[in-house]
């Protein structure tokens, strides 16, 4: 142990923090214009708590200790830092950690018990080490800055070494290769009708990136608003960039060595989403515009006569009154409190869609109410920001004020009195027609911390769902709602799910979408879908049918269409895509519990919903370049069939063993095996030893009492752990600890195989059995003994399975050669 922790001060002076260090809004600016300047050497350090402040005289860099193995790093070029605020981190709540500082003749050494931070005393290069002194990462120039003279402050840049191997992964929805080394990308959250292969910027800005060199992770985590700009060995290859407008050089760096910790440790800084309610998983159906009523009623009645499982059903913009968020056009829903009911009754759940654009028209009371408390935003010489977007000439609430956030909220009393369920918030990139988006002028009270757009620009989106999200919360009383997305910035997952925007019916779209769900899952947006189909364009049968079945398996399922399309119900295409478009939604309904489960593994531990080969084996190289194959949770290997008409398609498992799902094969991972793809599959492998929660197929959510969960054990000769999370599925109740996170540990012997059940929290489920199946028992048993009590009316399945139920609160089972 060293002994400078039990002196966790040996070096530098130690001061109160708001004695020294002035924190503002605005950056001072020095006389000279500044043209591109960089640290100097390093000529003093002080400690302020968890914080060390190094400085070369003139400009200070702050090393903040935020965990073990979280540090984050900030720049102020003129010694004065901007005061702490941050749309994506929270608060972090800085867990007591053994932190200390050293020094020899080269460099300072900030340490945790996972991680050092060096900062170089002669070039302030600063680098990050773990416990056996492996450079994660090290800057390749010091930091550097450059000023603005049209706005003010500065550009700020980073500029770490990229190594040879080097792979990069994160950055959101950006629609390029899932390993982003070699380009580069802007964050400037834009609305991207009908985006193509490498477009950027699109509709989110997620500053987050991941490393992997030479099998080992780290993060950074870049938390400016500005337009920013990340470059992965794009202009130089030997090194990484990232750099913004303006705002402050400020990032966090995440300690792997795993890709999964980086992810969930980015997590513990922005937040996780919120469980979502268990509909929310099914499946949804939306156009722009079922309209009116009878066209509603008659897509959900398709619905249940085709027996297709549907949950949620969306009303696009033409539902409103001249497009006026907060109204309803009465000649197409003269009576929509009538219409939500009916729906509800045969379990549809109804989502609406709300833009930010607020029709100027004073005989309209958002508005009226908006200018009268002078909510919209304003120009830099207070003008109002005008702009048309699809009411006409449009006012913008300031979303970053949170006195318009609680105002806001509160507008959807009605459409909660009403019975809607869910809201989309959609063109909050914020999206103007003609413009593009608001001009750089336009001011924010950014919860005080006041700026132009060019600093509130990405977060626009981000704090009006979080208004949205906030006001239904409270609305809807303990009931969970749901929300839907298009722009965003980190942390957005606290507040949102997010579909990828106005994607194309194409087959290239279709990878694209497999590759955007992907990255959006490991850069913190775990709830994310495509619109299923294609946005624009037609998809033909098999088209529509490939893109179901990813669908499936997309942690949000929805299909979309634009208005000009064809019908694009699942039954749209006639046989045999109805039934296997049937054969696929009732799989998602089947795998409900899975996929809630997953969830909560996502809400409470901080994993992504879907992960990609290369976060589950890093240190196998060829995974760096594998963005067709992923898993859902952890237990379901999934490939989507990208192009039309293959009949097969070579699919990489991960080391360990597999069970075809639709064949209960076994296959061993480790390496590409041919995989056949008629029209009515799509490879889909269970890994062995996991118990595979399963519902009956239902046409939505709640339509039936569940009697009973099947429980698919899939055989291992070693052990495997897997969870079941059970609760409510609609209200916050899990919030005050109200359920059940089971455990099922599953082992096998040639002659024994040992199912065991722990099980923690307050909620008891309804139902009263387990229906287990047994899959792949290397011998047929003789007995199965269930905590002491021996069970002889087993079955052997015409597939070869063993089936058997019992008590939902077994403890031990041990079926036996
Ligand atoms: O300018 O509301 O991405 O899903 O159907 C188009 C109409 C506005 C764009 C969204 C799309 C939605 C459409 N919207």
């Amino acid at each position: 142990m060293d002994e400078n922790i039990l002196n966790p001060n040996p070096i530098g002076k130690i001061i109160e923090e708001e004695e020294e260090f002035h924190h503002l809004n605005n950056p001072v600016l020095g006389l000279k214009p500044i043209v591109k300047k960089y640290l100097g050497s390093v000529t003093d350090v002080k400690e302020a708590g968890n914080k060390f402040f190094f400085t070369d005289s003139e400009a200070r860099v702050e090393v903040t200790v935020v965990t073990d193995e979280i540090i984050r790093v900030r720049l102020a070029p003129h010694g004065v830092f901007l005061e702490e605020f941050s749309y994506a981190v929270p608060k972090h709540d800085q867990k007591a950690v053994v932190f200390s500082l050293h020094q020899d003749e080269n460099e300072y050494r900030v340490s945790t018990n996972t991680v050092n931070c060096h900062i170089r005393k002669i070039d302030f290069h600063i680098s990050f080490s773990d416990t056996q002194d492996h450079v994660t990462s090290q800057d390749s120039v010091p930091m550097h800055w450059e000023e603005n003279t049209q706005f003010g402050g500065y550009y700020v840049f980073g500029t770490k070494v990229c190594h040879h191997d080097e792979a990069f992964y994160g950055l959101g929805d950006k629609a390029s290769d899932l390993n982003l080394r070699g380009r580069r990308f802007k964050n400037w959250n834009t609305d991207a009708y009908s985006f193509g292969w490498n477009q950027d910027p699109l509709y989110r800005s997620i500053p987050f990136y991941i490393s992997l060199n030479e099998g080992i992770a780290h993060g950074i985590f870049f938390d400016n608003t500005f337009k920013a700009t990340f470059d992965f060995g794009a202009e130089d290859r030997t090194k990484t960039s990232f750099w913004a407008d303006g705002g402050e050089l400020q990032y966090y760096y995440i300690h792997g060595p795993h890709m999964m910790d980086v992810v969930k440790r980015y997590h513990l800084l922005t937040g996780t989403h919120p469980m979502p309610p268990l509909w929310a998983l099914g499946y949804h159906q939306c156009r722009w515009s079922y309209y009116p009523e009878t066209k509603v009623m008659s897509v959900a009645k398709g619905f249940r006569t085709n027996q297709i499982p549907c949950d949620g059903i969306y009303l696009d913009i033409d539902y409103m009154d001249g497009y006026r968020c907060f109204t309803w056009n009465r000649k197409y829903f003269p009576d929509p409190k009538k219409m939500i009911k009916e729906l509800a009754a045969d379990g549809f759940k109804t989502v609406v869609i709300i833009d930010p654009g607020i029709r100027v028209d004073d005989n309209y009371s958002v508005f009226k109410e908006g200018k009268e408390k002078r909510y919209f935003c304003r120009r830099c010489d207070d003008y109002f920001m005008e702009g048309h977007v699809w009411p006409g000439r449009c006012q913008f609430p300031d979303f970053t004020n949170p006195e318009v956030r609680e105002w806001w909220g509160g507008l959807f009393d009605e459409l909660v009195q009403l019975g809607v369920a869910g809201v989309w918030n959609d063109m909050n990139e914020p999206a103007v027609f003609g413009a593009g988006t608001f001009p750089d002028d336009v001011r924010h009270q950014y919860d005080g911390f006041r700026g132009s757009h060019r600093k509130a620009h990405n977060v626009y989106g981000m704090q009006m769902v979080r208004a949205t999200y906030e006001g239904l919360r409270k609305l809807m009383k303990n009931k969970r709602p749901f929300t839907i997305t298009r722009a965003g910035y980190s942390g957005l997952q606290r507040y949102a799910s997010v579909w990828t925007g106005d994607n194309v019916a194409s087959w290239e779209h279709l990878r694209l979408g497999n590759i955007q769900c992907q990255r959006l899952s490991m850069s913190g947006v775990p709830f994310c879908g495509t619109d299923i189909g294609g946005f624009s364009g037609e998809p033909d049968g098999e088209l529509f049918t490939r893109w179901i079945q990813f669908g499936a398996f997309s942690p949000f399922m929805r299909a979309h269409s634009a208005g000009d399309t064809k019908e694009r119900e699942p039954w749209s295409f006639g046989e045999p895509y109805t039934a296997i478009n049937r054969k696929f939604i009732e799989l998602r309904y089947r795998l409900l519990p899975y996929m809630y489960s997953t969830f909560w593994e996502h809400h409470r531990y901080g994993f992504p919903i879907l992960r990609p080969v290369v976060l589950q084996e890093q240190d196998v190289l060829t995974n760096q370049a594998r963005q067709d194959e992923f898993t859902y949770g952890d237990k379901i290997l999934v490939c989507p069939v990208m192009e039309p008409g293959q009949t097969s398609r070579p699919v990489y498992l991960p080391k360990g063993q597999w069970y075809n799902f639709w064949t209960n094969e076994i296959a061993q991972g480790g390496g590409e095996i041919m995989v056949p793809t008629p029209l009515e599959t799509i490879p889909v492998f269970i890994k062995a030893g996991a118990v595979l929660p399963e519902y009956p197929i239902m046409q939505y959510v709640g339509e039936k009492e569940i009697e009973e969960v099947k429980l698919n054990v899939y055989y291992a000769d070693h052990e495997v752990n897997s969870f079941l999370f059970e609760d409510y599925g609609e209200t916050f109740a899990y919030e005050q600890d109200i359920y059940l996170e089971k455990k099922f540990i599953v082992n096998g012997k040639n002659n024994l195989v040992t199912i065991e059940q722990t099980m923690e929290g307050l909620y008891t489920p309804r139902y009263e059995n387990y229906h287990f199946r047994l899959i792949g028992l290397p011998f047929a048993p003789t007995k199965i003994i269930v905590d002491g009590k021996t069970i002889t009316d087993f079955v052997l399945t015409e597939d070869k399975c063993y089936e058997f139920k019992f008590s939902k609160n077994f403890k031990h089972i041990e079926i036996l050669k």
